[in-house]
């Protein structure tokens, strides 16, 4: 037997040792050799040498060089056709000549080009700035490996928000809130004496879907982050960052100048806690000289804030604001807040504290409007401060990380998510013709022109070799970074761009995984929490459902407060006899979500109490709906297994056996998620299944016995 695992052994060892590992670290920078990628360059011309110029020459030497087996030479003139000129015209006099149209290209984009230069045809990479030059060098990387032709290159790609920021829920501690992905990568223990590689390469992936902001730290923020040995750290990995653009935030705990600074209190108007932070502020700048500025929750889940001191949120942010102004820094307030006091429906909260500071928060605060007036739920209807606030800057806060998605193991592509936000039409009455008043026009300052505008990512990266938990859980990365570039970018073009760069081009391999990914999200919101339910999680962890629990301290924490199943039916009345949360979207919306008729029916239980005999779409009535997508977001997964299971010619064995186990993780997880939800629900709807759906596998008592108290990435 022995010998026999020992002969097996080596014999996978001696054939299908494949050169590279394929554990997914390269992440969708994976520079495979590639044939059919025709790239005919030969030499590199760069500009004058600078940090960010190098990556940009390095990184094109990298992937150049692992596509054709031999790097490109560096050159100091155009040669012939198999040039690459890349830099800015400020750096490369060349190409201050040519009519490169940068104007288009703004202070962070780029011009990718074919252009006659000193007679020869050359390819462009041009931008105004290096850090536009890095960017742009790994679109061109992009169109190579994707397979894209170069001849009539005329690319012009410049990003529609300025803040592109990946929020990071790390604890000082390295336990990652919410992560599924191992421990956090900052090394703070050995910061900063020890400068992890992983640190250059997390830059880089980040650089190259133009991300150019990370939040080190946990939102429920520990101030120790602001004491000077942390900034010595924080501004090592600074240091790392800075060639690629990607600069350092931090979260500032409100009570830090109690905590820290030994103060009475915390009150923004005290001058002696202005002062504080005026000269903590200037301290941080002392040490990361380019530091981006603050993300702060406060006022909300027990955190600290300007309302314990009978201040609003716009006192407390414009306090930081105001001292991080000289220095360029800006405050990134967080409107998710719901307090223990308030008894009204928690996603109405957000909105009641928000819309009357409009216009009264400085300059270089946004604030940053989580997806989901409730909490990053599978399906929310879009956020009503985004159709409320046309003079503060909103930046969208998407979750990358799957707190309410399965975590790691279910393969949920999130573009889909991201654009569904994104697209939502907010209702405002825009300023000019032709202009759509969606969330992305909202975000990115076309309809209210905003000053600063943004988007974020908490992110869902870790110590695990593959980054994200799993390599699918990668594309969300990517997606975020994508989406944040381009708010109208289409999902399913970043998939097929993910899965090309990820798995390779082969058709047969591209085309099935870009339909997985695009009804993976739809499959997960069917088997948990189908036609506009929310928040059904496990206690704490929020790891399987547990739509039954009904004992936490706070009515909102509990899910029976969302579902409200009762004998006659089951949904949460947001109308005008309910919470009346409708009457927070602009007119035309509310009118549209106040009729159940005309609710999209995605968002039916969201917005309305409903019958359990209540005729759906389909015809079918509602227990009945509920049951058939309960039971058909299994079957898709089920389907997604068969689906990876085919490819397996065409996809290497290290990764395609992880997703693959992962997969079969996912279905039964996806048939617990069903099951569950039929057996509680079946003792109020108390109606038989309809014909041919099969019955749970267990009573509901088994259900409701299962306890995880180590589930990962708890708070
Ligand atoms: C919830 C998470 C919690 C976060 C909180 C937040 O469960 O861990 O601290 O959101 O966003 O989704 O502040």
């Amino acid at each position: 037997m022995i010998s026999r695992i020992l002969i097996s052994c080596l014999l996978i060892a001696a054939f299908s040792t494949p050169s590279f590992a394929e554990d997914g670290y390269d992440l969708w920078l994976r520079y495979r050799p590639d044939a059919a990628a025709t790239t005919t360059v030969s030499t590199l011309v760069a500009g004058t040498a600078s940090p960010t110029l190098d990556a940009a020459v390095a990184e094109l030497r990298r992937g150049l060089g692992g596509l054709a087996g031999h790097e490109p030479a560096l050159a100091t003139s155009v040669s012939g056709p198999g040039s690459l000129v890349v830099g800015t015209p400020r750096s490369l006099p060349l190409l201050a000549s040519l009519p490169l149209g940068l104007e288009r290209a703004g202070a962070e984009g780029y011009v990718i080009r074919r252009l006659s230069v000193q007679g020869q045809p050359t390819l462009v990479i041009a931008a105004n700035s290096d850090l536009g030059a890095l960017y742009g060098a790994f679109h061109f990387l992009r169109l190579v490996r994707t397979h894209q032709p170069l001849d009539a290159l005329d690319v012009v790609s410049a990003p529609r928000t300025k803040i592109r920021v990946l929020d990071h829920w790390d604890n000082l501690d390295r336990h990652v809130e919410r992560g599924y992905a191992g421990e956090s990568l900052w090394d703070w223990h050995k910061l900063p004496g020890w400068l992890d590689p992983r640190y250059t390469d997390y830059a880089r992936a980040c650089a190259s879907i133009g991300i150019n902001g990370a939040v080190l730290t946990n939102v429920n923020a520990n101030a120790t982050s602001l004491t000077p040995a942390y900034l010595d750290k924080a501004a090592a990995l600074a240091g790392v960052f800075r060639p690629y653009g990607v600069r350092v935030y931090l979260t500032a705990r409100f009570s830090a100048p109690i905590e820290l600074g030994g103060l009475k209190t915390a009150d923004p108007l005290d001058p002696a806690v202005r002062a504080w932070w005026r000269a903590k502020i200037d301290e941080i700048y002392r040490h990361i000289p380019d530091f981006g500025g603050f993300l702060v929750k406060a006022n909300s889940e027990g955190q600290p804030g300007p309302q314990d001191y009978k201040r609003t949120h716009a006192d407390g942010a414009n306090m930081l604001a105001e001292a991080l102004a000289p220095h360029d820094g800006i405050v990134m307030w967080r409107a998710f807040v719901y307090s223990n006091e308030t008894p009204t429906d928690r996603a109405k909260q957000a909105y009641d504290e928000f819309k009357p500071l409009d216009g009264k928060f400085a300059d270089n605060v946004l604030v940053q409007v989580k997806n989901g007036a409730i909490d990053f739920q599978p399906r929310e209807p879009f956020h009503p401060l985004f159709g409320a606030m046309p003079k503060t800057p909103l930046m969208m806060e998407f979750q990358i990380t799957k707190e309410y998605l399965g975590f790691a193991t279910h393969l949920v592509y999130l573009g889909t998510l991201f654009e569904e936000a994104l697209e939502a039409d907010t209702g405002v009455k825009p300023p000019k013709k032709g202009l759509r008043a969606t969330v992305a026009n909202v975000l990115d300052g076309d309809l209210h022109g905003y000053r600063i505008t943004g988007m974020a990512g908490v992110a869902n990266i870790g110590t695990d070799r593959n980054w994200s938990g799993s390599q699918f859980d990668q594309a969300n990365w990517y997606a975020f970074g994508r989406f944040a570039w381009n708010p109208e970018i289409s999902a399913r073009d970043v998939a097929e761009e993910w899965t090309r760069l990820t798995f390779g081009n082969e058709p047969k391999v591209v085309v099935p995984v870009v339909d997985m990914m695009m009804g993976s999200r739809e499959a997960a919101v069917d088997y948990m929490t189908p036609l506009g339910l929310a928040h059904l999680m496990g206690t704490g962890h929020h790891y399987g459902p547990a739509p039954w629990v009904d004992n936490l301290g706070r009515a909102d924490w509990n899910p029976i407060y969302y579902h409200r199943a009762d004998a006659n039916g089951i949904g949460f009345d947001r109308g005008a006899k309910g919470s009346n949360a409708i009457a927070q979207y602009q007119p035309g919306v509310a009118a549209m979500f106040a009729d159940p008729k005309k609710t999209p029916e995605q968002f039916l239980l969201w917005f309305h109490h409903v019958p359990w005999d209540y005729k759906t779409r389909s015809g079918r009535i509602l227990w009945d709906e509920l049951v058939v997508r309960w039971t058909r977001g299994v079957e898709v997964v089920s389907q997604m297994r068969a689906t990876w299971d085919s490819l397996r010619p065409y996809v290497d064995a290290e990764r395609h056996a992880q997703v693959a186990a992962f997969l079969a993780i996912q279905q039964q997880e996806a048939q617990w998620w069903r099951d569950a939800n039929i057996a509680y629900f079946q003792t109020f709807s108390k109606r038989p299944l309809p014909a041919g759906y099969a019955p749970p596998a267990h009573p509901l008592e088994y259900y409701e016995s299962l306890k995880f108290p180590y589930a990962p990435g708890r708070s």
